[in-house]
């Protein structure tokens, strides 16, 4: 457009002082606003553009939501909802497009007459993605017009204007049906660097998003993979029964006890809650709770309602089909937990998020709502005759939980009793270190006995201490807690680690002050460092969150001339280390940390001067934990290319801050 120069300097320049403050704030400290320039952050920018059109379907003014990632990097999001508002606002005096795509935290000024309940409510707004993005345009098909306006975040004088309108709002053409809004945008390389938007994790969140808001319709479609025939993949998620289809979806390879998910739906002005929840033959809980669509991972007052109103209703259920005797004692809450499945959403107002991830809700008058809703709808549920065979299920499962209960207790007992009296037997292939400074100390957990080999031999004895692990360890989310203790792995790192674990955990504990996986940088490795990310997440969450817990990584290639010995981290890495070194190198390619003899494993991995370590956040091992458990379904390949791109996650953040190791 010929006008934009001119328009800029001219006609916007006054009123958008303020603004561009705003979004210029943005791009000075993106991670305030997104977490993080990493992947995450890039799909974060996404998802504050799709949880617009989402609050629009929603709350019932159209019903279907269509993404499109393009060749170029770009991305477009349109719905069929009634479009943003295209007239003056009445105090700011721009239009309400231009509210929405420059003004920071506009969806809170903006959206909260108009919708009952927001999903955005955790988001910072379009503003956001209009300050990251290199250009950013929207049409709106509105009464019976076409309108369009463009942003970009052109360099000034060698400072970047972030989201500045490079159009006016104009009217373009007519219309005679068609209502809705439509947005692409372009990622700014210039903040997210080389990072691509995935179609695997669009589609993951997109799914959830569909199976939380039954009915309405969302399609991913992706430009830069085609097939033969030159179509591109294309996903399309409706769910009508919601809920209960999320429950089956989790429950896909598991073995329901029966066949229909029980499921229920409340309304009071104010709030909503639904929920689904279905046993299997499984032994883990799996409750996913989410508030305005939001994953509550670390749960909160919603669940904790939910569970005490299980256990009481569940309790009375057995007491009326005389499944359990005046004489016996009730069953625990955990026992009806064991092998369900259960998804509840709730949505509600001024929500009040807390924890380490704000992932947890903090309301707490939500509990007793949640409780007597949840107490009322599945005592009325059960109590129903074609409902007795699932009730009767679910105690029979529950009676079977409180044997094994007894049992686990038993078990943990004795390899506690064998953790302290029996330590060094169990801890047998634990070359430990001679420091008595346990802050200073390191524990290396290494895959493989011939890695574990070098790793003895090439380390500092001092402060290092290694321990092999021959096999892979067991899956924590798999097992039962007395099958988990029967892993041996398992019991030795407790050993090692010597501070016990669940409930009875104590950091303060802890014979190691960084504690440091080491395993191959292929699938096998990426498979190891998640279950034990999984096993620490779950029953040694402060390992995590107190900051001792360490992804080390080893070198993949190494490259040799005369006497000059260099290391790569990546492809990338290698490709500039060949550029700097020159011709005639010798070129080694690490197949696994087997292959390296001691010296090398010291001096690329072990020696705290020259290696690469990446701290564990409780952020990554939280989405491992999910990931893991959940989103997956029984789609192995899929799993498998998460586990493998989340467990890399860390390897290509440090990656990017050094690039290639030099000795
Ligand atoms: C707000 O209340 C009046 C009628 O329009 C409502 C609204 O803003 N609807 C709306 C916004 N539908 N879709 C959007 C939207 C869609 C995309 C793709 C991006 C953004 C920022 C908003």
């Amino acid at each position: 457009m010929a006008i934009s120069e001119e328009f800029v300097s001219k006609e916007y320049n006054a009123k958008d002082i303020e603004v561009l403050e705003g979004l210029e704030a943005v791009r000075l400290r993106p991670g305030m606003y997104i977490g993080t320039t990493g992947a995450k952050g890039l799909h974060h920018i996404l998802w504050e553009i799709v949880d617009n059109s989402l609050d629009e379907i929603c709350n019932g003014f159209g019903t279907r939501v269509d993404i499109v990632i393009y060749p170029d990097g770009s991305v477009s999001v349109e719905d069929d909802g009634r479009g943003i508002p295209v007239d003056k606002h009445p105090t700011l005096g721009i239009s309400g497009v231009e509210v929405v795509f420059t003004q920071l935290h506009a969806g809170g000024k903006f959206n909260n007459d108009n919708y009952t309940f927001s999903g955005g409510l955790h988001g910072v707004g379009a503003s956001v993605t209009n300050a990251l993005s290199e250009w950013l345009d929207v049409t709106i098909y509105k009464n019976g017009k076409v309108y369009k306006q463009e942003f970009h975040s052109p360099e000034v004088d060698g400072k970047v204007k972030s989201g500045i309108p490079r159009t006016p709002l104009v009217e373009t053409g007519e219309t005679t049906k068609k209502h809705g809004t439509y947005v692409r945008f372009m990622p700014d390389r210039r903040v997210f660097g080389k990072e691509l938007l995935s179609y695997q994790t669009i589609v993951t969140h997109v799914r959830e998003q569909a199976f939380l808001n039954r009915g309405i319709t969302i399609s991913v479609e992706d430009k830069r993979q085609l097939d033969d025939d030159l179509n591109s993949l294309k996903s399309v998620f409706c769910y009508e029964r919601g809920l209960s289809d999320f429950v089956q979806y989790l429950n896909d390879g598991k073995e329901p006890l029966f066949p229909e998910p029980i499921e229920f739906e409340v309304k009071q002005d104010r709030f909503f809650l639904g929920l689904s929840m279905q046993h299997t033959g499984a032994y883990t809980e799996s409750i996913f709770s989410y508030v305005n669509s939001i994953p509550t991972t670390e749960g909160g007052t919603h669940e904790v309602g939910f569970k005490s109103a299980l256990t009481k209703v569940m309790n009375d259920y057995a007491r009326k089909r005389g499944l359990l005797k005046d004489k016996d004692p009730n069953l625990q809450g955990e026992d009806f937990r064991e092998g369900l499945t259960c998804v509840l959403s709730i949505r509600m107002q001024n929500v009040q998020f807390e924890g380490q991830t704000k992932t947890k809700l903090g309301n707490p008058e939500i509990r007793p709502l949640v409780e007597s809703i949840v107490m009322e709808k599945l005592d009325a549920y059960l109590s129903e005759k074609k409902h007795f065979d699932a009730g009767d299920k679910i105690i029979e499962k529950a009676l079977g939980a409180a044997k094994v209960r007894e049992a686990g207790k038993k078990a943990k007992e004795l390899a506690r009793q064998k953790n302290n009296a029996n330590t060094n037997m169990l801890i047998g292939k634990l070359a430990n270190c001679t420091g008595r400074k346990p802050e200073l100390n390191e524990l290396f957990i290494v895959e493989g006995d011939s890695a574990g080999g070098s790793a003895k031999q090439g380390r500092d004895r001092r402060f290092q201490a290694i321990l092999p692990l021959r096999g892979k360890p067991i899956n924590a989310e798999k097992k039962r807690i007395d099958q988990l203790l029967s892993n041996e792995e398992i019991c030795t790192i407790i050993s090692a680690l010597g501070a016990n674990f669940d409930t009875e955990f104590n950091v303060n504990a802890l014979k190691f002050g960084k504690v440091i996986i080491l395993a191959d940088a292929d699938q096998d490795g990426a498979h190891i460092r998640s279950i034990l990310l999984t096993f620490f997440f779950r029953y040694m969450k402060e390992l995590i969150t107190e900051g001792h817990l360490y992804i080390g990584m080893p070198p993949l290639y190494k490259v040799e001339k005369k006497d000059v010995i260099r290391y790569g981290y990546d492809d990338a890495a290698l490709d500039k280390i060949i550029e700097e070194v020159g011709r005639n190198y010798k070129l080694q390619r690490y197949k696994g940390l087997g292959e390296m003899n001691p010296e090398q494993l010291w001096e690329t991995t072990l020696n705290p001067e020259t290696r690469c370590l990446t701290r564990v956040s409780i952020d990554d091992a939280a989405a491992a934990d999910r990931m893991i458990t959940t989103l997956m379904g029984d789609n192995v390949d899929a799993r498998k290319a998460y586990i493998y791109q989340f467990a890399n996650f860390n390897r290509k953040d440090e990656i990017e801050k050094k690039g290639y190791l030099n000795v």
